[in-house]
């Protein structure tokens, strides 16, 4: 299987993020792209190739225009306050604070983009993020001139991220650039299945009210777990897009057993669907050792994770998303791979 990576995830190191309370170094760091790539080339999966360059209008095809206005513009506009370290946000337009209005300064604006605080924007973080959207939409081309199934080893990842708010690590929302793109080369029914523990709540807002792109998620259930505000069973689409969203929202403590009659039913439903195209939001977060996260799925089950979707024998793009047991983050990301390639897709 082809890989596409770029070096300049690196341009993306935050300091810090919120969590428990306290600021901590941020989970989301380099290290995790680099263990991928290692991995990849250990196992001898297949080429790497670098990324082209798309410039914005796929991404506007999914984001709003003063979003990534914003996401350009953000470092500028917090270092000219004096400021040389990360920016974060820290005030958020809740239920009915004004979100009509705009704010003209960095702090309000950081707030009025971000749903979290786990999204430090640095000097090289806009040029990262681009990159990882360039690495999506050139592994989404390869695979539409092979044929063939390929992986887009993005960093950072994107399924938080929706048309104009950054989030849970997320920034542009690279799995949901690649569904829009693969509908406007033609492709009639696209269906995104994130496997990240987190449920892809960006990917699901964009796609929310659309038939020609499915999303199915399976992840930690948002009673209990993050991003808490989406990702329950009740929410199968709207309008035209009614029957087209599927949550598999699953306990702490979730097992290979439990997931696999999960992941079967959701595999069923894009099998009824009859996609062109499958896009695999590909997060390993889902694992025993993960520091952030609460399933139990073991080194091997990653597997069959990827056996049970090469047996949709579909086109698939593997998106990189969540994982932060970085010891093992390329041995579970590359055994999905692998698995989905011994089931003959
Ligand atoms: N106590 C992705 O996996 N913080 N993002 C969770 C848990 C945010 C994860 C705090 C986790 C974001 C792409
Ligand atoms: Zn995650």
């Amino acid at each position: 299987m082809l890989t596409i990576y770029s070096d300049d995830h690196r341009l993306h190191h935050g300091n810090a993020e919120l969590i428990d309370g306290t600021l901590k170094p941020c989970f989301e760091m380099p290290s995790r792209a680099d263990m991928v790539l290692e991995r990849v080339r250990k196992v001898g999966l297949g080429d790497v190739a670098g990324p082209r360059e798309y410039g914005l209008e796929p991404i506007l095809r999914v984001h709003d225009a003063g979003y990534v206005e914003f996401l350009e513009t953000a470092w500028s506009r917090w270092q000219a306050t004096g400021r040389q370290h990360d920016a974060l946000p820290l005030v958020w337009p809740v239920r009915d604070l004004r979100i009509d209005r705009k704010p003209q300064d960095i702090d309000g604006l950081m707030g009025y983009y971000a749903f979290d605080a786990g999204v430090p924007i640095t000097a090289g973080t806009w040029r990262a993020v681009r990159s990882s959207a360039n690495v999506a939409l050139t592994a989404l081309d390869e695979m539409l001139v092979s044929g063939r199934s390929t992986f887009a080893l993005c960093r950072p990842p994107g399924h938080h991220a929706a048309a104009a708010y950054m989030g849970g690590y997320c920034y542009l929302n690279n799995a949901a650039i690649a569904a829009q793109a693969l509908r406007d080369k033609g492709a009639q029914r696209v269906a995104v299945l994130d496997v990240d523990y987190h449920h892809g709540n960006g990917t699901q807002s964009i796609f929310y009210d659309r038939a020609d792109v499915m999303f199915v998620s399976l992840h930690g259930d948002p009673a209990v777990e993050y991003p808490y505000f989406l990702g329950y069973a009740d929410e199968p689409g709207a309008g035209a897009g009614l029957g087209y969203n599927h949550n598999y929202p699953l306990a702490h403590g979730t097992d290979w057993a439990v997931y696999e009659t999960a992941l079967a039913d959701a595999c069923g439903k894009i099998a009824a669907y009859a996609p062109d195209a499958v896009v695999v939001s590909l997060g390993v977060d889902t694992f025993e050792q993960d520091p952030i996260s609460r399933f139990r799925l073991k080194n091997a089950d990653y597997l069959k994770m990827g056996e049970m979707i090469g047996r949709l024998g579909k086109p698939t793009l593997f998106v990189m998303e969540g994982g932060y047991a970085v010891e093992d983050i390329g041995i579970n990301a590359v055994n999905v791979l692998t698995g989905f390639e011994e089931a003959g897709a």
